[in-house]
């Protein structure tokens, strides 16, 4: 794939503007220029007047050919911006959709990703028109010429097709979820921010060679296996990686594929260590807040610190101490490395005894 050059407007942090770049280079851009803002979520153009001024001439005389918007940008915002530099102007959200499009390789993920461009189009050709109405000429810059009312008709046509092959699959892996519940194996998910490791775990566990990657978003449909953990059959899922700021509709689309965290017995929370602390506390809250929307129980987590073999074991143990997690009693963290293997026989002795903990309460309720 040619490498479309891009600048990047990012924020003056270290690891917000390095998970930027990675995402834009993950949607197969060439960052040719970065520019740093603390702010970026002022009215018109997202940033201020001055430096969109200074972005227009960056694009002109560097000859860019998108701007890459690492924030969630209104469609106004996008809009004004877009016609300022006379380019296409890829903010979080559309670059988060473009990777999913790459990267989607069964008909369920491809199915939820086009799910989720819909409502993304629905929403700009919804501004479109109503801009249209205040008398400007949003005809361009990927808005489209031709009438909006009737594309957007279209367009909530094909969502409502789409959400109805969606359900359905939800119902079709209810109707599986239900067999195995009968067939009484209990289910382990890994869950986490992407990149951590979940996959390189999960191949460690169930013997699968699935791909892993550097890049972002490497997993985006569903591995289960069946394991048999010291004469106890387990079944571990491993699943799509999660990102900060990611849109509510979005982890919808992809609910099919995670509502299998809703139902397992346990949940394996993923965080790498080899992180600074703020990336961690990003890892946790971003998993949280999936965690939440989805109702999945918070009480059924296991904390899993992986890539422990990058970093010196009191490095390891201060920044497992300064994220505060709870421990009530029962040891709900353990310290791994999935590339090693260093500790997964610890971590499966904890899952065990989570297992039947949570199966117990399961049955009393
Ligand atoms: N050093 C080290 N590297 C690891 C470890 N676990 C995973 N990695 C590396 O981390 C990168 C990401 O691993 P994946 O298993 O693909 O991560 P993931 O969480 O499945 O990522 P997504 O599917 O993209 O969300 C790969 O380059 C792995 O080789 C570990 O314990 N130690
Ligand atoms: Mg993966």
């Amino acid at each position: 794939m040619a490498n479309k050059s891009a600048l990047l407007i990012t924020y003056p942090i270290r690891h917000v503007a390095s998970e930027a770049k990675s995402l834009a280079e993950s949607a197969g851009y060439s960052i040719s220029y970065t520019v740093t803002q603390k702010h970026l979520t002022r009215s018109k153009f997202g940033i201020g007047k001055g430096k969109a001024d200074e972005v227009r001439e960056l694009v002109k005389s560097l000859k860019i050919e998108f701007v890459i918007f690492d924030e969630i940008l209104k469609p106004t915002q996008q809009y004004h911006l877009a016609k300022l530099c006379k380019i296409d102007i890829i903010d979080r959200e559309k670059l988060i959709l473009e990777i999913f499009r790459l990267r989607s390789n069964t008909e369920e993920s491809k199915t939820q990703i086009k799910l989720a461009e819909l409502h993304y189009e629905a929403v700009r050709i919804k501004e479109k028109v109503r801009l249209a109405k205040r008398g400007e000429q949003p005809g361009f810059f990927g808005l489209g010429k031709y009438d909006a009312d009737v594309h957007l008709l279209d367009i909530k046509r094909r969502i409502s097709i789409l959400r109805k092959k969606v359900l359905k699959e939800e119902k079709r892996k209810l109707v599986q979820r239900t067999g195995r519940a009968r067939s009484g194996f209990p289910t382990v998910s890994l869950i986490g921010y992407t990149s951590v490791g979940k996959t390189t775990l999960f191949n460690f566990l169930t013997g699968e060679s699935k791909l892993v990657g550097i890049e972002l978003f490497t997993t985006l449909s569903t591995s289960s296996r069946v394991v048999n953990v010291d004469g106890n059959k387990m079944m571990f899922s491993d699943t799509v990686g999660f990102i900060s700021k990611l849109p509510a509709y979005m982890i919808d689309a992809f609910r099919s594929t995670l509502q299998e965290l809703v139902f397992s017995n346990v949940i394996l929370l993923i965080l790498d260590i080899s992180q600074s602390y703020e990336i961690l506390r990003k890892q946790l809250s971003s998993s949280f807040t999936v965690m939440i929307h989805l109702g999945v129980s918070v009480a059924k987590i296991i904390y899993v610190f992986n890539k422990v073999d990058l970093v010196r074991p009191d490095e390891a143990m201060e920044k497992y101490q300064q994220l505060g997690i709870l421990n009530e009693g029962n040891k709900n963290y353990v310290m791994i490395s999935s590339k090693t293997g260093m500790n997964v026989d610890v971590l499966l002795d904890v899952i065990k005894s989570r297992v039947f903990v949570n199966m117990m309460k399961v049955d009393r309720n």
